[in-house]
């Protein structure tokens, strides 16, 4: 994340830069909706950009599978911008959905990590993420970058569209500088993660919870889980578990709750306390100083304050530790999972 500001976040000069994008800025603060194109992880920063665009610009936004989009006939119309955002660059059906929305005329921008990689060659413009090679397979900083990348440019259109206060931008400002050193901190939770992991790795489904922002990275969190650890996790939005999966919820099964203290706080605890009814074991992400959530979660993992809107840049942390230490503890080999390539080419 320090990689991914350095140059284009600065609290003191009251600058945000977007290098490519600039000359962009424009075509996407007047367009009529912006449709996000990703597969895997990526189609997960996709998700949060979606809640943060609309948040802060007020553009409404799709998010697409892109390995679904190529293969329909999307409404696709002039001036409509898309970006598509891929940690190797190289993803086939993410490339398709490129074409296929260039073909009809759309604005194609990228969310790229791989330097010089096929989808930053297609694309009009684009940011990269600056995040150094992903070492293993699963994508993990490389979601961190991605996020970061979206929000500040969600964050230069608000302004481009005159919407967002000059004290807000100011304040976004000083908290995204300061969240390189919070992701530090959230690291050092690394040993009480790996205790809670110890207890779990022999579980056979997993159940990952949240609401709002939170939501995507509840996704990501089953992911990551499914990707390096081969257990099976979902995914859901918090308020869709009474419409379904709070079926599945017994003693047996573990259920991680991405609670922090936002506008959907309230709501969040009430599910906890859903589940805790049911006498599932719940381990909770929940902001510093919580003092409600550990009275009624099994297991609490903290991690420090900031914007709402930065909050995913956060709350994901956890998540990959608790997979990484499960992936270890079961003798899986998290850099190179099983099934799964870096690159999906074909
Ligand atoms: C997309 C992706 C990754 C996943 C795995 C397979 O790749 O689904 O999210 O972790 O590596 O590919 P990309 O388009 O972001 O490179």
């Amino acid at each position: 994340v320090k990689d991914c500001f350095r140059g284009r976040v600065n609290a003191d000069e009251g600058h945000l830069v977007l290098g490519g994008l600039r000359e962009y800025l424009d075509d996407i603060a007047k367009s009529q909706r912006i449709v996000i194109v990703a597969c895997g992880t990526s189609w997960h920063a996709g998700l949060v950009a979606e809640y943060v665009f609309e948040e802060l610009a007020r553009i409404p936004v799709e998010v697409e599978y892109a390995s679904e989009f190529r293969y329909r006939n999307p409404i696709i119309k002039e001036g409509d911008v898309v970006i598509a955002i891929s940690q190797s660059g190289e993803t086939m059906d993410t490339l398709a959905a490129i074409e296929l929305a260039k073909s009809k005329g759309a604005i194609i921008l990228g969310v790229c990590n791989a330097v010089g990689s096929s989808i930053p060659r297609t694309t009009h413009a684009g940011a990269y993420t600056h995040a150094g090679p992903e070492i293993g397979v699963a994508s993990t900083k490389a979601f961190t970058a991605q996020v970061s990348v979206l929000t500040l440019m969600a964050i230069a259109v608000a302004r481009r569209k005159g919407i967002l206060h000059e004290d807000t931008f100011r304040r976004f400002l000083f908290e995204l500088e300061r969240i390189p050193e919070k992701i530090e901190k959230v690291l050092k939770n690394a040993e009480k993660i790996k205790e809670i992991s110890a207890l779990f790795s022999e579980a056979r489904n997993f159940i990952y919870l949240g609401r709002g922002l939170n939501f995507p990275v509840a996704l990501e969190g089953a992911l990551k889980l499914k990707e390096i650890s081969y257990i099976h996790a979902e995914g859901y939005p918090a308020a869709e578990m009474k419409h379904g999966p709070i079926a599945l919820i017994d003693e047996d099964m573990p259920v991680v709750f991405i609670a922090t203290r936002d506008q959907s706080y309230e709501k969040i605890v009430s599910n906890i306390q859903e589940v805790k009814a049911r006498k599932g074991k719940v381990i909770a992400v929940v902001t510093e100083g919580d003092k409600l959530i550990p009275t009624m979660a099994d297991h609490v993992i903290e991690i420090p304050i900031t914007h709402e809107v930065l909050t995913p840049l956060l709350s994901v942390i956890p998540l990959q530790l608790l997979s990484y230490h499960i992936a270890v503890m079961r003798g899986c080999n998290v850099d190179q999972p099983r099934n799964l390539a870096k690159s999906v080419t074909v």
